[in-house]
Order: C-alpha cells, then structure tokens, then sequence
C-alpha cells in the first residue's frame, strides 16, 4: 500500500495546473466538536470552490495519508476515536501502525508539499507558548515552517501563546511574517496583536510574486500569511484575556503536557466563553478560505504566464 495517495479530483487539477488550497485535519479532529467540526470543514471547502480554487483537505486514514479527502473521508475523521494527532514526528509510527490521524499545521505542510500544493489555509498556527523558558514548548510548526515550502494563511495565533517570542523564533527561523492588507499581526480573536509584520501586502497578485520568488531564489521554507478577524467577529480582548488565564491555570493544575496541550487549551477556552470563541473561529477560517483562495488563484497565474509587476 502507498504511504500517500492524491485523490483523483486533485490529482486533475494538479495536471491542469489549476489552482489548489491544502486545509488541515487537526481543527476538524481536535480543534472543535462533532457536528460543527464537519460542518465547518464542507464549508470551507464550499467558499474555496465559491472563489474559483479547489480545496484538498488532508489527513490520515489506515496508516495512508490522503490528499483531498472525500466528504466521507472528512466526516469519518470528524467523529472517529482515535485519531492521532499528527505533527512531523508522529508520521511515521502512525503510518507504519495504520492507524487514523489528524494533520497539525507541520503534518499538512509535509503532504501538501509531497502533493506540489503551495497555498494552505488554516485558522491559527502553533507557536512558543507562555512560559517557554521552562517547558520548552514549542510548536513544531515553527521548524517546519523553517524548511517545507509552503504558504500558510492563518489569522496569526492565539494568545494562550507568547506572540512575541513566537515572532522572534520565526525571525530566527527565516520565515516571512507577512500582513494581509495589514501591518500588524494578527492575534486570532483579534485584528491587532499590537506587533508588526514584517511586511504588508495588500494584494494576492503581490503575495504570489513574493512566494514564486522566494522559492526561485532556492529560499525553501514557508511564509506566515496573517489574516485578521473580520471586525464584526472581533471578541473583547479584556475579557478573552481574563479566560485565557483561567485556561492556562487549569492546564498547569492538571498537569496537561506536551501534544496534549494545545488541544486542552482551544477545548477549555471554548467551555469558558461558552461556544463564543468557537464562533469566532469558524468566521475567522472562512475568512481565511477566501482570502487563500485568492493568492492560490494569483500564484497559479503566476506559475503559467510570469507575475504581474
Ligand atoms: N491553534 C489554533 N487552532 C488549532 C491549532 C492551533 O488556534 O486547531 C492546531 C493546529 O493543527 C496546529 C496545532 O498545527 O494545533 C499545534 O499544536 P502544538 O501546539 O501541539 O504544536
Ligand atoms: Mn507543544
């Protein structure tokens, strides 16, 4: 059996050079609850295909990782148990065992990149979290991110996270931070993380050219695309704050390590504002599904006829 597999509909848009946005697995197994995890996934992939693109959402079923998995594929993912989280080291026992995983933002880039597809899109990326210094937790989306050559459009990260430190790993990383229509960095629930990009781009034409020549340049390694909330899903910083210190304290009064952290947080930050953060979420990814579409419809220009200046 392959180790991966291209579904057929992706493998022809491949062929034809059409336009193509990878999308995660880990949100739609571990990021939110059945039915709204599967509701929200067929979503996503509606607005990429309303815009003019073609979703391929990626995840682990038996042991083969599956690019543009079917609706069944998603739905059978969305309400299985186990499925195994899966980051770039978990790869290979989880294919090797044929077990069922979820692809963190590491893992889809891997398949995405085997598969030829530059543009994923996604709700927030890992990063350093609070108290690093001492745990050393730090997301392997960021190493990733360091040396697989693909694009993530994300609404920048969650403040159960040090955005600080986390922009300053990527600095060191060699991984442009770039605005969308933006100069500063987008903090999940909200538009302003109060630091910069290094960069704002205002148009998908001008996001594509910066990828094509990057990578032309042999610069391997991905880029942050940073796409604020829209403002009308904004939610209250000073009150978002107030439950993202009550979650961490839980996390550390139980314990709660390594994998597992990331997903205890998003759950418990969700029970706390009462469904609102997950609601914010699902807006802020379809926002991201348009916008990535838009650069995924750019760059596949772009690869044909040359870059518009
Ligand atoms: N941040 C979110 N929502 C998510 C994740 C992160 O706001 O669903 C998921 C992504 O799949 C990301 C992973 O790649 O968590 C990072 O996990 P860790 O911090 O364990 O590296
Ligand atoms: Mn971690």
């Amino acid at each position: 059996m392959e180790k991966w597999i291209i579904n057929q509909p992706i493998k022809e848009a491949l062929t034809n050079q059409e336009p193509l946005v990878a999308l995660e697995s880990t949100i739609i197994a571990h990021g939110m609850p059945y039915p709204k995890n599967l509701e929200t996934a067929k979503q996503v992939e509606q607005v990429i295909r309303k815009q003019g693109a073609i979703p391929a959402t990626i995840g682990i079923i038996k042991g083969q990782i599956i690019v543009g998995l079917t609706e069944e594929q998603i739905h059978f993912l969305a309400n299985t148990k186990p499925v195994i989280k899966a980051s770039r080291r978990d790869l290979p026992m989880i294919l090797a065992k044929g077990q069922h995983g979820a692809t963190t933002v590491s893992g889809t880039m891997i398949a995405a990149n085997l598969a030829g597809i530059k543009i994923f899109v996604t709700g927030g990326i890992g990063g350093v979290h609070r108290g690093a210094a001492q745990s050393f937790d730090i997301s392997a989306d960021l190493t990733e991110l360091s040396q697989t050559s693909v694009a993530v459009v994300c609404a920048g990260v969650k403040s159960i996270l040090d955005i600080g430190l986390t922009l300053e790993k990527l600095e060191t990383l060699g991984v442009p931070v770039i605005g969308y229509q933006t100069q500063r960095f987008p903090a999940f629930y909200h538009s302003d993380s109060g630091y910069d990009c290094d960069a704002q781009v205002d148009s998908p034409e001008e996001m594509a050219s910066i990828l094509k020549i990057k990578w032309d340049l042999g610069l391997t390694g991905g880029v942050v695309i940073g796409n604020p909330i829209p403002k009308a899903h904004e939610l209250d910083k000073t009150y978002m704050d107030q439950m993202i210190q009550t979650a961490l304290q839980d996390a550390e009064k139980e314990g709660v390590k390594g994998k597992e952290t990331t997903p205890y947080l998003l759950d418990k930050m969700k029970q706390l504002t009462q469904n609102t953060s997950l609601e914010a979420n699902i807006a802020l990814v379809m926002h991201n599904a348009k916008v990535g579409a838009d650069i995924a419809i750019a760059y596949a220009k772009c690869q044909k006829n040359g870059c518009q200046p």
